[in-house]
């Protein structure tokens, strides 16, 4: 079950970095690829409009905006993210 959206580009070092994280973890995620989709721009535009963050990595975890990579980092360190990681086993959230 993907608990994990990451909207990334393909070129981007820090995207590249919060998948390693995830993948260290053994946590599914999916991703878009914005510069790898047609309408990507566009995609990024709404993103900037619902989580206020205008870069890529942008990650939502069981639909709770976690933010960029560095956030992701943190969120990692402080046990936020195993927090939310958790909280999809007692939901049905599926993003
Ligand atoms: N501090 C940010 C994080 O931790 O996620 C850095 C993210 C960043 O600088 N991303 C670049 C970006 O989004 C791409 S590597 N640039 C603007 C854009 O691509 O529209």
């Amino acid at each position: 079950k993907n608990r994990v959206m990451i909207f990334s580009k393909s070129y981007c070092p820090h995207s590249t970095r919060v998948k390693e994280l995830f993948t260290s973890l053994g946590v599914d995620y999916n991703t878009l690829e914005l510069d790898q989709v047609d309408d990507g721009a566009r995609v990024q535009e709404v993103l900037t409009e619902i989580s206020n963050q205008k870069t890529v990595p942008n990650i939502f975890v069981n639909k709770v905006h976690m933010g960029g990579c560095d956030q992701t980092f943190q969120a990692h360190k402080n046990g936020l993210l195993q927090k939310l990681l958790e909280e999809d086993s007692a939901h049905d959230y599926d993003l």
